[in-house]
């Protein structure tokens, strides 16, 4: 099933930290589509559920070095 979620995403600096992140999202097996807003600081991540979850997205980015949480 694909699920949507939307983060807020702390850290960011230049565009280079949006694309490490949007990158980075994009690369766990599930995800199907990460856009990141710099301006607006949060992600917006399309995912199948049966793959891949929230928390295993929140860890990815920060492991990449930021913030992340759901918005509800
Ligand atoms: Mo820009 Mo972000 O030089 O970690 S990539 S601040």
């Amino acid at each position: 099933i694909t699920e949507k979620a939307e983060f807020d995403i702390i850290g960011m600096t230049c565009a280079a930290c949006a694309t490490r992140i949007e990158k980075g999202i994009n690369k766990l097996e599930g995800v199907t589509k990460a856009t990141v807003n710099l301006a607006l600081e949060t992600a917006s991540v399309e995912y199948n559920s049966a793959q891949v979850n929230i928390q295993e997205i929140i860890q990815k980015v920060e492991k990449i070095g930021y913030e992340a949480k759901v918005k509800q």
